[in-house]
């Protein structure tokens, strides 16, 4: 029987030119996934461009990905692609300005391991337990017969670091440490990468951190910790939103919290970053906790069970109060 990795493949191998796209505020999965199969298709003989939505700007700790430097402003992408590809995006909303090509595209081939994608694609290369969509472009490389490059092998291992907060996460599964060692074989600085991706920040940004967690909420009767920063926040620090992105991987050490949220004020409206955690029953598996995926889809976004995102509309603290009603008294 030919799966969608079989059709993905057959679609690729007969195209003449590859579009590829990846969500809106792209983070290092989404980035790193794109970005190594730019590089792989252009080692194959495939014309490639990669792109995402305005703004058209990446966190500074995505700055080493190589590729970057051939990447195409939205503007620029093609309008009717022949074959294009999305990367870690759960649904064509998501793609912001890219929507419109992926609706015209000839064959639209969705890569993702969110469980709430909703099937946007002709083809739906989709995989829930996948611990990062760079793990499915790896399957798809394979598949192909296009062996790694150290450039793609640098992306992907971005996107599994990332999505498994450094090997952290209960998706940290034998299959990783497998594929990371495979990665790893490239002579990745992994070092420098770590640093640049999960430490570094400038002065200003620890600074607004701090007032951020002096202002943190958090409620013992729901277990959950929230906290937000503000558009005068960041002019007053002078820090971009981007460099924002890790504030909810500190957020969610609170351990009163399962819970925790961060909000942002955004010329879009509010983002707002969930978190869950989940607990290791004594017998083995995992105890079920609160589903932020399923409170995120219900405000029009998406995500995972533990860790996902929505943009709100309206104004943050009424953000705010409306997740926490999703959140029920823990017993
Ligand atoms: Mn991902």
């Amino acid at each position: 029987m030919r799966t969608e990795l079989d059709r993905a493949a057959v679609a690729i191998e007969g195209a003449h030119s590859i579009a590829l796209a990846c969500h809106v505020g792209p983070d290092g999965d989404a980035l790193g996934s794109m970005l190594a199969m730019h590089h792989l298709c252009r080692a194959n003989g495939r014309p490639s461009v990669a792109s995402w939505s305005e703004p058209f700007v990446v966190a500074p700790h995505y700055t080493f990905l190589p590729g970057l430097d051939i990447t195409t402003k939205p503007a620029d992408f093609p309008t009717a692609p022949e074959v294009m590809v999305t990367f870690d995006c759960g649904s064509i909303e998501r793609l912001g300005d890219l929507a419109a090509p992926a609706r015209a595209a000839g064959e639209l081939i969705v890569l993702d391991h969110h469980a709430t994608n909703d099937r946007y694609g002709s083809i739906n290369v989709v995989d829930p337990d996948a611990a990062a969509s760079a793990v499915i472009v790896r399957r798809l490389a394979r598949r192909l017969g296009w062996p790694l490059t150290r450039d793609a092998a640098l992306c992907l291992y971005t996107g599994v670091v990332s999505d498994t907060g450094r090997f952290q996460y209960s998706n940290t599964t034998p299959e990783i440490f497998g594929l990371a060692q495979e990665l790893a074989s490239f002579d990745l600085p992994i070092a420098d990468i770590t640093r640049q991706l999960f430490e570094e920040h400038r002065f200003a940004y620890l600074q607004l951190v701090a007032v951020a967690l002096a202002r943190a909420e958090l409620d013992h009767e729901r277990r959950f910790v929230a906290t937000w920063v503000t558009a005068d926040d960041l002019a007053r620090f002078d820090v971009t939103i981007e460099e924002t992105e890790g504030l909810i991987d500190l957020v969610r050490r609170v351990s009163e919290a399962e819970v925790s949220c961060v909000l942002k004020e955004t010329p879009e409206g509010v983002r707002v970053s969930l978190r869950a955690i989940s607990h290791a029953r004594p017998g083995g598996g995992r105890e079920e906790g609160v589903d932020v995926g399923a409170i995120a889809t219900e405000f029009g976004g998406g995500g995972h069970r533990f860790a996902a995102g929505f943009t709100s509309a309206r104004p943050l603290h009424e953000t705010l109060e409306a997740i926490r009603e999703h959140i029920p008294l823990a017993s």
